[in-house]
This record gives C-alpha cells, sequence and structure tokens, in this order.
C-alpha cells in the first residue's frame, strides 16, 4: 500500500502566505460547511477512566456511562486516563518541535514508495483527487518489532524516547477500555482481550496549517475509522474536530487533559452494530495551526477470525464477513474510500444476492 507523494502544505504556506489555495484542495460550499451544530458541542460524554478502573464504580455508573456513551455517540472524552502529564505535556512538545523544523530536516523521514509509514500524506490514490489541507506523520509502535524507527525523528532529541513512552501509556489505557466495553456486552474475554493482546498500534501526527480561506478546504476529509479504538490528543488550543450527529456537523470542544476516544470499524463489527463508529472530519482555523496526535488501535494479526465469535445479540447479526482484516489494510487508523467505505466492504453479500 503507498500514498502518492504530494506537496507539504506547511511549506505552501510558508512561501505564499497561504493566500493562494491551489484548485486540488478547494472544496464545494457544502462539502466544507454542511450543518454544524454549535450548540450541541458541550453534549459529548466524559468518562472518568479513574471511576470506571480503579474500583471507584461499584454500583457500576460509570461502566454504564461508557456503555451507552459508545451505543449511542461512538465517542467520548477520557478524564483522568492515568497517563502521566510529563509524558503528555512531552509528545506535544516533541510533535510541535518536529513540525517547526525545516523542511529539509523533516523530508529525511519521508514516506518512501510503496511505504505508508513516516512524513508526507496517506490515502493519495490519484491526481484528480481533492486534497487535504494538512500534512502529517504516521508510525506504527505496537508491537514493537513492527517498528521501522528509520521513519521515527532523531530531532528533537528526545522525540523517539517520548513516543516509545507515549506509545506504551496509551496502549494501557485502549486494552483496558476495550477490556471493560467486552464485558459491558455480556462478551467473552477472548472476543475482544485476546485479539488485542500484542495487537497493533499506529500514530498519525496531524498538522494542520491555518488557511486564509479556511471556509474553502476541509483539514482531514470526512472518514471513520478503520481500527477498533482511537485517542485523540488535541496538541494546541485551536479546535477543528467535528463529528457527525443526526445529519449535522458536531464540533468537539477539548476537555483540557482529555483524550478523545473513538470507537472504530473494527469494534462496530465485532458488536455487530451495537457499538458505533461515527463519521468525523476536521475543519482548518483560518488564521492559527492545530496539531493533533491519533493513536490507532487494532487487533493482533492472528485475530482474522473477525465478527463471527462476536457480539450475537447485535441488530445486524451475521451482516459482517471476519475475514482478512490486514489484508483489507484495516490495521491503519483510517479509510483511503472516506465515509464508512471499510465497513461496507466488509459486510457478507445478503442472502438474496448469493
Ligand atoms: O485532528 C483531529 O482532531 C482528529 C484526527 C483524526 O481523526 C485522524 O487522524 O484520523
Amino acid at each position: 500500500m503507498e500514498s502518492l507523494p504530494v506537496p507539504s502544505v506547511q511549506a505552501m504556506v510558508a512561501a505564499t502566505g497561504g493566500a493562494d489555495v491551489p484548485p486540488r484542495y478547494l472544496r464545494p460550499a457544502e462539502a466544507v460547511t454542511g450543518i454544524v451544530d454549535g450548540e450541541g458541542e458541550a453534549q459529548i460524554p466524559i468518562i472518568d477512566y479513574r471511576r470506571l478502573l480503579l474500583e471507584l464504580d461499584p454500583r457500576g455508573e460509570e461502566s454504564a456511562r461508557l456503555h451507552s456513551a459508545c451505543q449511542e455517540w461512538g465517542f467520548f472524552q477520557l478524564v483522568n486516563h492515568s497517563v502521566p502529564a510529563d509524558v503528555v505535556e512531552g509528545m506535544k512538545a516533541n510533535i510541535q518541535q518536529f513540525f517547526q523544523l525545516p523542511a529539509e530536516t523533516k523530508k529525511r523521514f519521508a514516506q518512501e514508495r510503496g511505504q505508508l509509514e513516516g512524513y508526507g500524506q496517506l490515502f493519495v490514490v490519484s491526481e484528480d483527487q481533492k486534497l487535504d489541507w494538512a500534512d502529517m506523520l504516521f508510525l506504527y509502535a505496537q508491537p514493537p518489532e513492527r517498528r521501522k524507527t528509520r521513519f521515527w525523528p532523531d530531532q528533537p532529541a528526545t522525540f523517539r524516547s517520548t513516543l516509545d513512552r507515549y506509545s506504551g501509556a496509551l496502549k494501557d489505557v485502549s486494552d483496558s477500555l476495550l477490556a471493560t466495553m467486552a464485558k459491558n456486552l455480556g462478551l467473552k474475554r477472548e472476543t475482544i482481550a485476546e485479539k488485542c493482546t500484542r495487537g497493533m498500534q499506529s500514530f498519525r501526527m496531524n498538522y494542520y496549517p491555518p488557511c486564509a480561506q479556511a471556509e474553502k478546504v476541509i483539514g482531514l476529509s470526512p472518514h471513520s475509522d478503520a481500527n477498533l479504538l482511537t485517542l485523540v490528543l488535541q496538541v494546541n488550543h485551536v479546535q477543528g474536530l467535528q463529528i457527525k450527529r443526526n445529519g449535522s456537523w458536531l464540533p468537539v470542544k477539548p476537555v483540557p487533559g482529555a483524550f478523545i476516544v473513538n470507537i472504530g470499524d473494527m469494534l462496530e463489527m465485532l458488536t455487530n452494530g451495537r457499538y458505533r463508529s461515527i463519521e468525523h472530519r476536521v475543519v482548518v482555523d483560518p488564521e492559527e495551526e492545530r496539531l493533533s496526535v491519533a493513536a490507532f488501535h487494532s487487533p493482533n494479526t492472528r485475530a482474522t477470525e473477525g465478527a463471527r465469535g462476536g457480539c450475537r445479540r447485535g441488530r445486524r447479526r451475521g451482516v459482517w464477513d471476519g475475514g482478512a482484516w490486514e489484508a483489507e489494510g484495516a490495521l491503519l487508523g483510517d479509510e483511503a474510500g472516506g465515509g464508512k467505505s471499510f465497513l461496507e466492504r466488509m459486510k457478507l453479500p445478503s442472502r438474496s444476492s448469493s
């Protein structure tokens, strides 16, 4: 799998001031604005990890709130998540410093032909395709033998050790959340937890430059994540993430110190639709850059049985083809087709069509 090389948006903005937007980035007005529900942002559920896991939840109230967030929203903010503040702040500082490096230095970690890892952009499959107003750095981090450290920046000097610590801490949080979700769903331990032992983790570190014509570009096109669970860290104060809900785009206002967590397509498959993976997108600010770090968690490569061993009580019982996730490229966080196309491809043909 590979992505066609595209110019760095950050370099383009540095050279031109961002006033001129090349046609490949311009979107029709309705694609960028849509219906934005600015009132709804406060409603996104907040889950307290400490209450959930440290036996401060004897009556199961926090677990019930998590279950409801996964069913009704597919998105929640996770507070008191146990990842030490110095690890989180270290990650933020290192990724900010990486994107501030001279273009030539960043290019030392650029994607290579046939590779998705590295500095560049993902899922560019045609010369005609509209492009996102962003640059990114994509890295595999777990299991450790999957790492290709030549793509891991050695500048700033603390980048690799910081990402190593951050990766381990986030994998623990993701595994614990998935175990609680499995319990909430009444699933056997092996249905989710064993698939996550030595499961895959990748990072997409996003840099969205400001754009003088912000209302005409998109930072990250609408998509759902193809993996099990994503944990997003908002790096600076600039908002931009929006989630699709009841036909509107709902801006997400990050709670300070929280991770924004979302259900991916694989978890929707494993639960036969009881938990929902929700489309989301990123809009760009006219004046300020925005950065985020998304951590994608997927099953280990032995987990090819898919939804057959999954949740039998779902309303979409039996509709998923549980085979070859990895062959489909689903161990990545995002999906080239946009929208929820990964889920569509993995559905079994209906009886009437077979
Ligand atoms: O930038 C964000 O807040 C979200 C990033 C995201 O959805 C992704 O990288 O897939």
